[in-house]
């Protein structure tokens, strides 16, 4: 399907979600603008153009995003990282983007994560206004996202879409992954959907399939239609139960609350 219309920016373009992100788009019919600080290592989507840049460089980011029709943001530092790696990437990053957004009136799709609420214990089962519990300097980084992205709705009036990813793996790896799996397709359907949405205001959704282990419930999804189609489920058997005693099972963010943990009651 082609769409005539003005390129969709992504950024973090180069990173394993960002490529099929890429993929999933051009194959929708979206023109794109590719973006990343490391290079593009496939070969281009059609209709795609590739341009290197820095997220922490405003003036880079305002030309890329001039001309554009949206922006979907999945450029960040990735993993368990310290406040001074997530600074610049992350958090200076985001601020460049919904400044560029702002300034030519585009929507944002903005991939947070699932470890903005990583502290919240595994047999609680959340509603997408429950209270963030981040678990890492990565998470405390797209939390700070998602406020940004409610700033910039509320004062300026930039819509938004916030997907708080689960895991986005091939297959899901692990126990918990029963739980939090998003499925490469359901990933790019999902942004599609919010990019494609003609109302958007600011919302947030669960990224994740339809697993029956999920810890996520109530969210947005409706404002944009979409729902998920895989399911971590067929995958049960060959992951097996989760082990109750284990510290990684004990919280939703898994391995990111368990690094540097040092509280003793
Ligand atoms: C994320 O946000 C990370 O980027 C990814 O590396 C995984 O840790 C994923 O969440 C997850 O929770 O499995």
């Amino acid at each position: 399907m082609q769409r005539m219309q003005r390129p969709v920016l992504l950024t973090g373009a180069s990173g394993n979600i960002g490529k099929e992100i890429a993929q999933h788009l051009a194959a929708c019919g979206w023109t794109l603008r590719l973006t990343d600080r490391c290079p593009f290592s496939e070969a281009l989507p059609p209709r795609a153009t590739f341009h290197e840049a820095d997220l922490a460089d405003a003036s880079a980011l305002t030309r890329l995003a001039d001309g554009c029709e949206a922006i979907v943001h999945f450029g960040a530092f990735v993993g368990y990282g310290s406040f001074d790696d997530v600074l610049d990437p992350s958090i200076r990053g985001t601020v460049n983007v919904y400044d560029a957004a702002r300034r030519f009136n585009t929507r944002v799709v903005y991939a947070s994560s699932n470890h903005v609420v990583g502290f919240h214990e595994t047999g609680n089962t959340l509603d997408a206004d429950c209270d963030l519990r981040p678990d890492s300097f990565y998470a405390l980084a797209k939390a700070y996202g998602e406020l940004l992205a409610r700033l910039y709705w509320d004062k300026h009036g930039v819509p938004s879409a916030v997907l708080r990813i689960g895991s986005c793996f091939p297959q899901p790896r692990s126990a918990r992954e029963l739980a939090t799996w998003l499925s490469p397709d359901d990933c790019g359907r999902l942004v599609h959907k919010a990019l494609a949405a003609p109302e958007l205001q600011y919302c947030v959704v669960w990224g994740a399939s339809n697993n029956s282990r999920t810890y996520w419930r109530g969210d947005d999804r409706a404002c944009i239609g979409w729902e998920p189609e895989d399911s971590a489920d067929v995958h049960e058997k060959r992951l097996g139960p989760a082990t109750p005693d284990d510290p990684v099972t004990r919280f939703q963010g898994g391995r990111f609350c368990t690094y540097d943990f040092s509280r003793r009651d």
